[in-house]
């Protein structure tokens, strides 16, 4: 009898785990939202997200305009990722690629991340001082205008074998490579309903 009750106890404890737990992941219920006090909240954070495929060759440099046109951005954020071709046969190594990103803001601030590997990514960030309260008492400009990410393809190691080969004889140039560029961007938006 007692053991059952323990039991019913320890299963309730954990049907109220779950149940807020669920709350919190679930975020604000459907439907109108109750009125907000002027100047206070009835905003929120909206992700805008593209994603761009494309091939360099050795030292070049590819343009992507993004159109921000929203105020009260938050965040901007460019990764680029690539990977290596695979050697065209045995007893080849492809030597690491160098490419990077530069991103700049309508403002002109610009910021360059770049390296050097087989696979890899890079990361820029641009963050702005914006908060749901912000964004309701004044909109934020900052930010708002064309975005202009390059992407580089810097030097490319080449598929080297594993004996010297002072002539090149064995060696397969490596060109360039492809990437993907991931572009994000973050902003208070008023919140349907509000
Ligand atoms: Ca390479
Ligand atoms: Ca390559």
């Amino acid at each position: 009898m007692e053991r059952t009750d323990n039991l019913m106890v320890l299963l309730g404890t954990v049907i109220l785990m779950i149940s807020l737990v669920g709350s919190a992941l679930g975020g604000q219920p459907e439907g109108p939202r109750p009125p907000q006090p002027d100047g206070v909240g009835g905003f929120e954070l909206v992700t805008m997200q593209q994603t761009i495929t494309g091939s360099g060759q050795e030292n070049s440099e590819t343009e992507h305009g993004v159109e921000a046109n929203v105020t009260n951005l938050a965040t901007f954020t460019v990764t680029l990722s690539w990977q290596d071709e695979p050697e065209n046969r045995p007893g080849l190594t492809n030597q690491p690629d160098t490419l990077g990103v530069t991103v700049a803001s309508p403002a002109g601030e610009s910021r360059n991340e770049m390296k050097s590997a087989s696979e890899g990514s890079v990361k820029v960030e641009f963050t702005f001082p914006v908060t749901e309260k912000t964004a309701a008492s004044k909109p934020s400009k900052a930010g708002m205008g064309r975005w202009v990410v390059t992407a580089e393809v810097g030097p490319c190691g080449d598929q080297t074998p594993a004996v010297p080969d002072p002539l090149g004889l064995r060696t397969v140039a490596d060109n360039g490579n492809a990437y993907t560029l991931e572009i994000t961007y973050t902003h208070f938006a008023k919140a349907k309903g509000a």
